[in-house]
């Protein structure tokens, strides 16, 4: 015994070292470039003390709830103890916490209240940037929640969705409502207007019930949806592809006997990711609705949702990669390895350096999309602020959504091993950053929808983002530290715009083709001239500087060096085929 109790490993003793770990503080405080961001925008004290106090909230409480969501997750209960199909979704009461703290924090609300005019939805998806990573996934239901008041509200908030809009909008947790979204259906996600095969059956009263079969809904404990469906005609036939759709609303209800009208739920998914909110497969089998929007302009209705779940999956990207960041750079300042802190390893930092970059780029990128849904929604936006709105929702969406996984991912590595194991939290990160670019979605379906924007406003949001563009770099182009960074981004502006004049000549494939590599390109000169402006800022400091000219160290045009190496030539679309299935 007396020769065990000196040996450092025995039965009893499991080594002295136990590694430190990495602490999450308040994410407001330990944000410059957001603190900075809001200095400079939005310096109301009201609104920064709010989310300086919900950011310790984050900390002390909330972040507690979102783990606990994770561990405890939905599940389905389809029979009472009487088999009587109930279909219970199951939630943990973190889940409802989140529900009710969303509520008292207005995290829909702020958008709607408006109290700091064109600045309202900066400071709305600054508390959900801080919120996001601690949420649990609460942000999902929410994105819905916001897109469907903003439906709502563009078509006029009256009977039947007068009571829904005041419910979605309020800050009264026992009032307050949050909305799904069903679009997708088993036969197509991305092409909804061919995989639609709900139908709409006309009732006496002017309503609607609802037969069909949902394939993903999310957040599916939902008060209402908004979802898409063709109107029968007298003869039982429907309009076949996208003109067929219109959008419906639909409250999720109970009869007396405790079964949900007109709805069974079929599963619920078993996701790799998001599991702390349910996804389930719909029944839908008479469900009661009403018709939102004419017939036919389901989809062109339902667009308005989809531009701030967009922005919504904006942030949550942008919030994942600083919360990793945010506890890689705590880490490296309590684990040592070859005889000194992580920290001190240059190359260790060089890597966490790189990532900070890439954050603070998809920040900016973010918030300036929030800017300018801001100034549209307080009537005070340009025609130039509303073509960049549209160019930039699907770009932001796509270029972020991609990023939160290279970035999350390589914030798990800066853990070593540790950043692989579940009770940590960190792998939960990965595997929710990961449906970032599927859902409201995929990253080529909205690179197509960049493309279709610009063709259906004959090349005017083109316009506007090369005269917006060019207007940043002018602000920045006496300051000579930057001249590096300005010049990279002008001469990859000038490539762009050249690129666009022979494209515009050429077939609808070439572009096609060239569409997933435009869209990098804008969203990468667009990100560098917001670097660059933010840098020019009074109160900047050098790191700012030092990121704008990182930033601009990588392919900032990469559509035009791939033109030059005959990427999206006619020739390419067989040999990629042939490549793939060789
Ligand atoms: O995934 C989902 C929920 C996930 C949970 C929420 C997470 C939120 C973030 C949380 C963060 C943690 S819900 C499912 C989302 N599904 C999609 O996003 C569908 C993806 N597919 C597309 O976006 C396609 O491009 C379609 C469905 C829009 C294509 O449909 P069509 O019918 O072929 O499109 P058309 O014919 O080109 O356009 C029809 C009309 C046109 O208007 P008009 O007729 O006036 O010319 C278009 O200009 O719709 C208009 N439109 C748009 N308008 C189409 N897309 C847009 C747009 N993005 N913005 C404005
Ligand atoms: P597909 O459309 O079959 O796409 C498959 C692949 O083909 C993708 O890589 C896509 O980029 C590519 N592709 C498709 N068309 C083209 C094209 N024209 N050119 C080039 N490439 C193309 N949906 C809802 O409606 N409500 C929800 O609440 C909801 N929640 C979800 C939750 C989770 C966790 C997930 C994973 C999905 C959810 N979805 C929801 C569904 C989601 O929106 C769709 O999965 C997504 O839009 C893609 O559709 P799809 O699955 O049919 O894929």
């Amino acid at each position: 015994w007396e020769a065990a109790s000196h040996m450092p490993f025995s039965r009893a003793r499991i080594g002295s070292f136990f590694q430190e770990r990495s602490v999450l503080r308040n994410p407001f405080l330990e944000d410059t470039l957001l603190r900075g961001y809001l200095r400079r925008h939005l310096p109301q004290e009201a609104a920064l003390s709010d989310l300086c106090a919900f950011g310790e909230r984050v900390v002390n409480e909330v972040d507690e709830w979102g783990r606990e969501c994770e561990v405890t997750p939905p599940r389905l209960v389809h029979f009472d103890p009487w088999g009587c199909r109930v279909d219970h979704i199951v939630t943990s009461p973190a889940w409802k916490r989140m529900k009710d703290l969303s509520a008292q924090e207005g995290l829909v609300a702020i958008g709607y209240e408006r109290s700091f005019g064109e600045w309202s939805r900066v400071y709305q998806m600054s508390k959900l940037y801080i919120f996001s990573p601690s949420s649990g996934l609460y942000t999902c239901p929410l994105a819905m929640t916001d897109g469907a008041a903003k439906v709502i509200q563009s078509i006029g908030a009256s009977w039947p969705v007068d009571e829904a809009y005041s419910r979605l909008t309020t800050r009264q947790p026992e009032r307050f409502w949050t909305s799904g979204q069903w679009m997708t259906e088993r036969q197509g996600g991305s092409d909804v207007g061919s995989g639609t095969e709900t139908v709409a059956v006309p009732q006496s009263d002017g309503s609607y019930k609802l037969h069909g079969f949902k394939w993903f809904t999310s957040a599916t404990d939902a008060d209402m949806t908004l979802t898409l469906a063709r109107v029968q005609d007298t003869t039982g036939a429907t309009t076949t592809g996208s003109r067929g759709l219109s959008l419906f609303y639909a409250e999720v209800s109970r009869d007396e006997g405790g079964r949900l009208r007109g709805i069974e739920v079929q599963r619920l998914k078993d996701k790799l990711g998001t599991r702390q909110m349910p996804t389930a497969e719909l029944l839908l089998d008479g469900l009661p609705a009403h018709r939102l929007s004419e017939e036919g302009r389901g989809v062109a209705s339902i667009a308005n949702m989809l531009t701030i779940t967009r922005i919504h999956n904006s942030v949550s990207a942008a919030a994942a990669m600083r919360r990793v960041v945010q506890l890689a750079r705590d880490y490296a300042t309590r684990r040592s390895a070859f005889g000194k802190l992580l920290k001190d390893h240059p190359l260790h930092m060089q890597t966490l350096a790189r990532m900070e970059v890439e954050t603070r780029g998809a920040f900016l990128l973010v918030m300036d999309v929030c800017r300018l849904l801001g100034r549209e929604e307080s009537g005070m936006a340009t025609q130039l602020d509303t073509h960049l709105l549209r160019l930039l929702t699907p770009v932001v969406k796509l270029y972020t959504g991609k990023q939160a996984v290279a970035v999350v991912s390589e914030g798990l590595e800066s853990f070593g091993g540790q950043g692989y194991i579940e009770d940590t939290g960190l792998p939960g990160l990965l595997r929710d950053a990961q449906v970032l670019s599927i859902w409201e979605g995929t990253t080529n379906v909205l690179s197509l929808d960049v493309l279709r924007c610009v063709a259906r406003s004959s090349g005017m949001v083109l316009h506007a983002y090369f005269t917006h563009v060019k207007s940043l770099l002018a602000g920045a182009s006496s300051v000579s530290s930057l001249a590096p960074a300005v010049n990279t981004v002008d001469g990859a502006l000038s490539e762009l715009q050249k690129f666009v004049e022979v494209a515009a000549t050429r077939a609808p494939t070439y572009l096609e083709l060239a569409a997933r590599d435009l869209a990098y390109s804008l969203a990468r000169i667009y990100t560098g001239a917001l670097l660059i402006d933010h840098a020019c800022w009074k109160g900047a400091s050098p790191s700012d500087t030092y990121a704008a000219l990182r930033w601009c160290e990588q392919d900032l045009c990469p559509v035009v060096t791939k033109q030059a190496k005959g990427c999206y030539d006619p020739s390419t679309p067989p040999l990629d085929a042939a490549l793939v299935y060789d």
